[in-house]
């Protein structure tokens, strides 16, 4: 875990403009210069890029930020080492795409065996078994692909735990950094999986790496794809927490497996679960964002289980999956804001709310909405902005607004009020809201409204993407 921590602090601090950027080491540097030469084919040779002018490590560092649709600066910035620091699979990223496939390996079979040849202290022989057996079904679900154990002899899939130098010539690090690796499916060691016994597997905590994600990750490999640059892709190369009772094989992944080996003849299994989950798209003109919040001096954008981070300077926002930043945090929002009152980030869900100091969920939380002083009776809120000239919370709940004090912790009188006596013209649902450089946005639906809260004008009516630009890959 020492690894996860750092990146947390380290991607932390490159978010938060006004904390003290992290100095790049020599550490650093040559610890940036082996993950190109792992994961991006960094070599030594002097190619055409040399004559250009241009060194390996910068053409590098550039594929990389490519790859993971950071910033492009061909520098190793904050961003990019913290990126560098997340745990992770061991094997390459080669490809530049959505989902990807090792060109030319794939099962010229749908029946296949698996082997699992010992276990984790970690957790219990039936904990790991369950986690294998159901990493597979992921996969078995939306393919004709079907699978045996095995118990003796070799099989197609064999299931190890190692650490260090594990017999295959592609040594684990120990704790934090790569989590797993597996081959690519041809004979013999085509199609294993091994998992750094250096790190502390879980059947379903928060704490530690959940072992049916990372095998499920893994399986996939075994199968014949390699990584994808969808963030919300099971293929993508950092792990994140998943809830393993909840989880459903993303689109992007079942296109890529589905590829290799068409669909499930007996039906894909989207009658008797829910529809793979699609990672919103910024470009979609109709798309109404769940909630939107300043933090720190940049722009949050919520969208189901994602967020983008935006910061006013960079027209790239960089998207990720919510429980990646705020593993505590639920898998989607209602509405956020940011108290600068407390420092402090608070998202909502249903009838709870959730308050962040950073990364970390502030002791007492998540709390019930009534805490906040709203009736009982309201069941979730449609959007909550802070309003720094007045120092008020409002909070939009249907056709009503309510508005609390965040010094006197309490409800202000006279509410809650219509929202169209104050915000002239919005006779909709509010679905996000934030106030940004003393402008306050109301969003609703894919529209947002530009008002001055103050001398109570709308200015302009603007589309979604105003704020959060289109960016194709
Ligand atoms: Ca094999
Ligand atoms: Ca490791
Ligand atoms: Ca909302
Ligand atoms: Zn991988
Ligand atoms: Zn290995």
């Amino acid at each position: 875990m020492t690894t996860f921590k750092l990146s947390i602090l380290l991607s932390l601090a490159a978010a938060l403009n006004c904390l003290p950027i992290a100095q790049i080491t020599l550490q650093d540097e040559n610890f940036a210069e082996g993950y190109l030469k792992k994961f991006f084919n960094l070599t030594e040779e002097t190619g055409p890029s040399i004559r250009r002018g241009i060194s390996p490590i910068t053409e590098k560092l550039t594929e990389m930020q490519q790859f993971f649709r950071l910033e492009v600066t061909g520098n190793l910035d904050a961003d990019t080492l913290a990126m560098m620091k997340k745990p992770r699979c061991g094997v390459p990223d080669v490809s530049l795409g959505r989902f990807s496939t090792f060109a030319g390996f794939q099962w010229d079979k749908t029946s296949l065996t698996f082997r699992i040849e010992n276990y984790t202290p970690d957790m219990s022989v039936a904990e790991v078994d369950d986690s294998m057996v159901k990493a597979l079904e992921v996969w078995a679900k939306v393919t004709p692909l079907r699978f045996t154990r095995i118990y003796s002899g070799i099989a197609d899939i064999m299931i190890s735990f190692g650490r260090r130098n594990h017999g295959d010539f592609s040594p684990f690090d120990g704790p934090g950094g790569l989590l797993a690796h597996a081959y690519a499916p041809s004979a013999g060691i085509g199609g294993d999986a091994h998992f750094d016994e250096d790190e502390d597997f879980t059947f379903r905590s928060t704490r530690g790496y959940v072992l049916f994600i990372v095998a499920a990750h893994e399986f996939g490999h075994s199968l014949g794809l390699s990584h994808s640059q969808d963030p919300g892709a099971l293929m993508y190369p950092t792990y994140v927490y998943r809830n393993p009772e909840t989880f459903t094989l993303p689109q992007d992944d079942v296109n890529g497996i589905q590829s290799l080996y068409g669909p499930n003849p007996d039906g894909d299994s989207n009658d008797d679960g829910p529809a793979p989950p699609k990672t919103p798209d910024s470009c979609d003109s109709t798309m109404v964002l769940d909630a939107v919040t300043t933090l720190r001096g940049e722009m949050y954008f919520f969208k189901d289980s994602f967020f983008w981070r935006s910061h006013p300077q960079v027209n790239r926002p960089q998207q990720s999956l919510i429980q990646s930043f705020w593993p505590d945090a639920p898998d989607s929002v209602d509405a956020a804001f940011e108290s600068k009152v407390t420092d402090k980030v608070l998202l909502f869900k249903d009838r709870k709310m959730w308050a962040f100091n950073g990364y970390d969920l502030a002791p007492g939380y998540p709390k019930p909405l009534s805490s906040f002083g709203l009736p009982k009776t309201v069941k979730k809120v449609d959007a909550v902005m802070y309003d720094v000239d007045t120092g008020k919370t409002l909070i939009f709940v249907d056709r009503h607004y309510y508005s609390y004090d965040e010094v006197r912790k309490s409800m202000d009188k006279g509410f809650p009020k219509r929202i169209d006596e104050t915000f002239n013209g919005v006779t909709t649902k509010v679905t996000a809201a934030f106030q940004y450089r003393s402008f306050t946005y109301i969003y609703s639906g894919p529209y947002m409204y530009e008002f001055s809260l103050r001398s109570g004008r709308m200015f302009r009516l603007l589309a979604n993407n105003y704020f959060l630009p289109c960016t194709n890959y």
